[in-house]
């Protein structure tokens, strides 16, 4: 008689492969152990301290388009003052020109968080991927430098955290601090206040991706995304959106710079 329709063939009643048999997984090398010193022993203490902290996030993203074609043009004119130009003078100086504005961001708070000081200085520390490890060197008084000037330290401090040779004088006093992991890459960053500090910024890498324009066509867009970190027990979300609108503001209209530069 005809086989029904979907009978099974002799084909299909193949026997399952039998399972591959692993032999146990042997170590291939031996176990090491070193004893935690220097900048990781010093990151071991921040970031305990660091862990008291009532943590919040935000984060909004940032269309870079008009600032990487200004500085692919203002590149060339630092390289002819013998000076490397980043994005991240950009972000330091659009920090400090709204920290102006948003103080209580640049402030410290005590180990018992009963005082509060408003730090007179914008000391923007940098967290730098050293050989040594992470370090956080800050470029001092960014409130009285230009672009130009926060350049060049940044310059100098890259050059002395390459070499392990970042002294306390540039690692102390920090009152603020952005890390920019997007020179190695990333998106989006969790960062970590570090006390007495009350915000960190971290700044993912810039992409190329579609966006609507102003005329609500589908261009080409550099998009970068921020993540803040705050305390909240001194900082509240709405002060926070704030400060970052106007941090982003300046960076996607650079020439608004002009107008708050002093
Ligand atoms: N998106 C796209 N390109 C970026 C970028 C970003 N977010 N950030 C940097 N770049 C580019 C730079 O423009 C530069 O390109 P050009 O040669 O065209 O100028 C290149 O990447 C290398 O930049 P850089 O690293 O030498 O300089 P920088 O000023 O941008 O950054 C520093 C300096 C110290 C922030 C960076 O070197 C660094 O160490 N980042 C890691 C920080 C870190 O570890 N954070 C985690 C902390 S928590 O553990």
């Amino acid at each position: 008689p005809p086989s029904p329709p979907h009978a099974p063939t002799p084909q299909t009643l193949k026997p399952a492969a039998p399972p591959v048999r692993r032999a146990p997984a042997a170590p291939v090398g031996q176990d090491r152990t070193v004893q935690l010193k220097g900048v990781t022993k010093a990151m071991v203490r921040a970031m305990t301290e660091a862990l008291k902290i009532p943590h919040f996030g935000y984060g909004d993203e940032v269309n870079m388009t008009q600032l990487v074609e200004l500085r692919k043009r203002l590149k060339v004119v630092a390289e002819e003052r013998g000076l490397k130009l980043s994005y991240m003078p950009f972000f330091i100086k659009a920090a400090s020109l709204a920290l102006s504005q948003y103080p209580v961001l640049n402030s410290s708070v005590d180990a018992n968080c009963e005082n509060l000081t408003y730090k007179a200085a914008h000391n923007i520390g940098v967290a730098m991927d050293t050989p040594d490890g992470l370090v956080v060197p800050a470029v001092k008084n960014v409130q009285s430098l230009s672009v130009l000037e926060v350049a060049a330290e940044l310059n100098r401090l890259q050059s002395l955290g390459l070499a392990g040779k970042l002294g306390q004088a540039d690692l102390s006093d920090v009152t603020f601090s952005l890390s920019n992991i997007g020179n190695i890459g990333g998106t989006y960053t969790k960062p970590v206040v570090m006390p007495p500090n009350v915000a960190i910024g971290g700044l993912g890498r810039i992409q190329v991706v579609p966006r609507f324009d102003e005329k609500d066509e589908i261009s080409k867009a550099h998009i970068m995304n921020v993540s803040w970190s705050a305390d909240h027990r001194v900082v509240d979300g709405a002060t926070m959106a704030r400060f970052s609108n106007l941090w982003k503001k300046y960076l996607e209209d650079p020439l608004t710079f002009v107008l708050d530069l002093k």
